[in-house]
């Protein structure tokens, strides 16, 4: 991770739980609860909700986004830092035609570390989430100010990278199960999808400032 910026665990799960949590996330995108919120997102779905509205309707979601191991990546990897651990959970599912701002390479707003689910097999034709391995440390770079002050960049300025740091992204494939552990600040993209489907969940963890009230 610290190396890469990225550590993909393939399958990290299946079976009963992988089963559990996939049907969870179709509900959360077909009857958007109370406290989660629809993102724009084309023809695909996007729900967000924050991790401690999951309470009993989503318990399989709410356990596995609140796991020991989990945390214990975020100590690390926030060091000294204070952060919100899996403040939010966002559920996809992207299809066919489905466009939205993250198809460019980009690294994130708001820094965060994210653990990102496949919920389908993904290969190279159902979005993969691609990135260039190593590039995290461009972010860390030039909005190094910025985040000392706790102003986050407009969407545009994360899209203004070296054109070194755009081409070769190289595409994360893997089985249902497959779990992404991403420093945000990784060039990253969502790739599009040709055919069939992807779903995916991911819970992101980041500065307790940056947290909508
Ligand atoms: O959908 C994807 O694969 C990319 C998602 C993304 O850009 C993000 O999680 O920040």
């Amino acid at each position: 991770m610290r190396e890469q910026g990225i550590a993909p665990i393939k399958p990290f799960l299946t079976g009963r739980t992988l089963a559990a949590l996939r049907a969870e996330v179709g509900t959360l995108l077909t009857r958007v609860p109370e406290h989660g919120e629809q993102l724009p997102y084309s023809s695909g779905a996007a729900t967000a909700i924050g991790r401690r509205h999951l309470n009993d309707d989503f318990p399989a979601l709410a356990e596995f986004f609140s796991a020991d191991w989990m945390r214990t990546i975020a100590e690390e990897f926030f060091a000294a830092e204070d952060y919100s651990f899996n403040h939010d959970v966002i559920a996809v599912k992207d299809l066919p035609g489905t466009t939205h701002a993250a198809r460019t390479p980009h690294y994130d707003r708001t820094p965060n570390l994210k653990f990102f689910l496949y919920l389908s097999d993904v290969g190279s034709d159902n979005g993969p989430f691609a990135c260039l391995p190593g590039s995290h440390l461009h972010a860390k770079r030039v909005e190094d100010r910025r985040r000392r002050e706790r102003v986050l960049p407009r969407q545009d300025e994360t899209r203004e990278l070296p054109g070194e740091l755009t081409s070769g992204l190289l595409p994360v494939l893997g089985p249902a199960g497959t779990l992404l552990v991403i420093d945000s600040d990784v060039i990253h993209r969502g790739l599009p999808v040709i055919d069939g489907f992807r779903l995916a969940v991911r819970g992101r963890s980041y500065a307790p400032e940056y947290a909508p009230r």
